[in-house]
């Protein structure tokens, strides 16, 4: 593994046409166009109503959208591709072309990541790491960075007990240095990846604090890291609260995600995040000439 300290990392990612600076930590607004997104009730999957709510999260200061047309909700089974892509193209397109965002797309189809970089979204975000068949050529193929995430098991079945030998640390490490050899080795160069310890996917909510509090082992990659646990059950978990009642739970760990060295934070509510993010940057940076 090589040893490499969380400020050496590469500040900038070119994503497409866009240049992402990660200099500082940045918010990615998360956008769902499934019909079953559990935190949105599905209010969002008409298509100008997903336009509206990507502008407002630009205007509220997120650097990238996440478009997700799969639900990857514990349980959640996956969708025929044809439902897919018409969920999502439409939604690329338009924030493409009306807002000149950079555009991340939460899928782990190659067909969806070929039809969406040509429409020109930035970013591949894949939960599945480019595991399934097809992705890795398809990612590779398209020149855009790549969030590759651990998760063990599939949503549909990746609550269900899980379990690890070592510590989750070390099991999320090992698992993100085999899928980083993976993608070199299919021509994805390192300086394209972003590392996501996957909060949620696969893990109790022991494993899920234990991993944001060491989250070391992660950043001695040297490559930029993100970070999604915004409405999520670990906060439910801790807090009893319901999904709606999450965000001040939210804030919290975006917050210790980016003291822990997360330079992307993937969230529902952009406004607030990017406060506390900013807040929490100023502590972090005090002293320093940047
Ligand atoms: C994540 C994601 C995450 C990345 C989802 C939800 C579930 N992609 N997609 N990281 N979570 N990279 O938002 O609650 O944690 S879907």
């Amino acid at each position: 593994m090589i040893m490499q300290d969380r400020y050496t990392m590469p500040a900038q990612l070119r994503c497409g046409r866009h240049q992402l600076d990660l200099s500082y930590p940045r918010v990615m607004g998360i956008l769902n166009v499934t019909p079953d997104s559990f935190s949105d009730g599905g209010r969002h999957n008409a298509l100008d109503e997903a336009v509206r709510h990507a502008e407002s999260m630009l205007a509220e200061g997120a650097a990238i959208i996440d478009i997700g047309g799969e639900s990857t909700r514990p349980g959640a089974s996956p969708v025929p591709l044809q439902q897919e892509l018409d969920r999502v193209l439409p939604v690329v397109e338009r924030l493409v072309n009306e807002l000149d965002a950079l555009v991340s797309l939460d899928t782990s189809r190659g067909e969806v990541m070929r039809e969406a970089s040509a429409r020109g979204a930035g970013m591949i975000n894949d939960v599945r790491s480019l595991r399934w068949p097809g992705a890795l050529e398809a990612a590779a193929m398209s020149g855009l960075p790549v969030c590759v995430m651990h998760m063990l098991g599939e949503p549909t079945d990746m609550q269900r007990a899980p379990h690890y030998e070592v510590p989750i640390e070390e099991a999320v490490a090992g698992f993100l240095e085999t899928r980083i050899a993976e993608c070199e080795a299919a021509g994805i160069r390192r300086d394209r990846l972003v590392l996501d310890p996957g909060f949620g996917f696969g893990k109790r909510v022991e494993h899920n604090l234990r991993l944001l509090n060491r989250m070391q082992p992660l950043t001695d990659f040297g490559l930029p890291i993100l970070a999604g646990m915004s409405r999520k059950s670990m906060i439910g978990k801790v807090l009893a609260r319901p999904v709606e009642e999450r965000l001040p739970g939210g804030l919290a760990l975006a917050t210790m995600a980016v003291e822990r060295g997360a330079r992307i934070v993937r969230v529902h509510d952009v406004g607030p995040t990017v406060d506390a993010v900013n807040m929490t940057w100023a502590v972090l940076q005090e002293g320093t000439d940047a």
